[in-house]
């Protein structure tokens, strides 16, 4: 039997790459016409600080430091959207995190490509879990 309705909430992040290519509006648009709404939408520019409670649980990574230089190198859209099952419906709008294998029909895979860059830059966040998502919401929107 299908879950009951309960609103769920996810963080969605357009990434620099995404503002910079003019693609806030369609990744907007694509959340909305597959039915989700908006509970918060703001433009700012982040600091490393942010990133690096946003991404923990990537520190140590290799490529974590070329990733926070993306995501700080200029404006971002920092989005809640809401639905049943919207985290895991967000990650499937999303595609895979590698642009290049990303299927056809997703963010990532209709409008990211691989530019050979040390950061993957894929147009999107989106939270990966319920945990994930009430820490990502309550980081960049503590008031909500
Ligand atoms: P996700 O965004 O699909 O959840 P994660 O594995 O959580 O993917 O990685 C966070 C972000 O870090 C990715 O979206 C991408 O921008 C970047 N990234 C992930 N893996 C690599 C890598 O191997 N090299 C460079 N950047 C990466
Ligand atoms: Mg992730």
């Amino acid at each position: 039997m299908a879950d009951a309705p309960s609103v769920q909430r996810t963080l969605v992040l357009v990434k620099p790459d995404g503002v910079s290519r003019g693609l806030v509006g369609e990744v907007l648009r694509r959340i909305e016409a597959k039915g989700y709404t908006l509970a918060a939408v703001e433009l700012r520019t982040a600091d490393r600080a942010i990133f690096e409670q946003h991404y923990a649980e990537h520190l140590g990574k290799a490529w974590l430091p070329a990733l926070i230089e993306f995501m700080t190198s200029g404006p971002l859209v920092a989005v809640v959207a809401e639905g049943h099952k919207v985290i895991e419906g967000f990650r499937s709008l999303a595609g895979a995190t590698d642009p290049t294998a990303a299927a056809p029909g997703t963010i990532r895979g209709d409008l990211a490509r691989d530019w050979g860059t040390s950061a993957i830059q894929n147009i999107v966040h989106g939270s990966d879990s319920p945990e994930s998502a009430a820490r990502e919401i309550a980081l960049w929107f503590p008031h909500l």
